[in-house]
């Protein structure tokens, strides 16, 4: 077993779950990859299509805010009994993302009506890559977004998880979006730990 990593990955069930994936554009083609990793593992814990959130921003700066408001909308939502009549409602069943457009198309009306839920999300992937320039810009933005993606977490009781990646060059971005050969994608561990963490709010609430 290697030192590294988050260990064994148990064997969870997260087919009653509904997940949010927010990321920015900044960096985009590493940022796919690590949304898709994401995906793949949610998909691959039972987390159905339907009930997979994308949605993106432009930059990692906006992730705790774009984070705390799409949780608020998804209580709104879960309070209306119906959604008709309720534009910010309504547009959660949707993802908004252009990644996601790329990955997998929205679900059907159909499927929309009979399969996805309306519940608050029980977890938010938030996805961001902060490549360090020659300024101070990468500093303030990783303390800014990182500080924000916690006290979004604590302030809203749901787990936000820590998809944003800290790096020094594009090279290291790009092994840990598994975009090289042999390397392992983080996406995959952030799908996983959010459908864990989705799990175990669900138990200490
Ligand atoms: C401005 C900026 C810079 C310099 N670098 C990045 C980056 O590497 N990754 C990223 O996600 N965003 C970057 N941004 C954009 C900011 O996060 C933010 O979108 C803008 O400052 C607007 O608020």
């Amino acid at each position: 077993m290697s030192l590294k990593g988050p260990g064994e990955a148990p064997n969870l069930d997260g087919s009653g779950l509904r997940v949010a994936v927010v990321h920015a554009r900044w960096n985009t083609p590493i940022i796919s990859a690590l949304v898709a990793g994401a995906r793949k593992a949610l998909v691959q814990s039972g987390v159905k299509r339907e009930n997979i959130i994308v949605q993106d921003v432009p930059g990692s700066y906006e992730l705790p805010y774009a984070v705390q408001r799409l949780y608020a909308a998804s209580q709104v939502q879960s309070t209306v009994s119906t959604n008709a009549g309720n534009p910010l409602a309504t547009d959660l069943l949707t993802s908004t993302s252009v990644t996601d457009l790329h990955t997998a198309p929205p679900p059907t009306p159909s499927t929309r009506a009979t399969e996805a839920l309306t519940s608050p999300f029980d977890a938010i992937i938030a996805i961001g890559v902060l490549i360090k320039g020659e300024t101070m810009h990468f500093e303030y933005i990783a303390d800014a977004t990182s500080q924000g993606l916690m006290r979004v977490q604590l302030d809203c009781g749901v787990p936000v998880v820590f998809g944003l990646l800290t790096v020094l060059t594009e090279e290291q971005a790009m092994v840990r979006a598994g975009m090289n050969d042999g390397s392992h994608c983080h996406g995959e561990d952030w799908g996983a730990a959010a459908v864990e963490l989705g799990l175990k709010r669900r138990r200490w609430a």
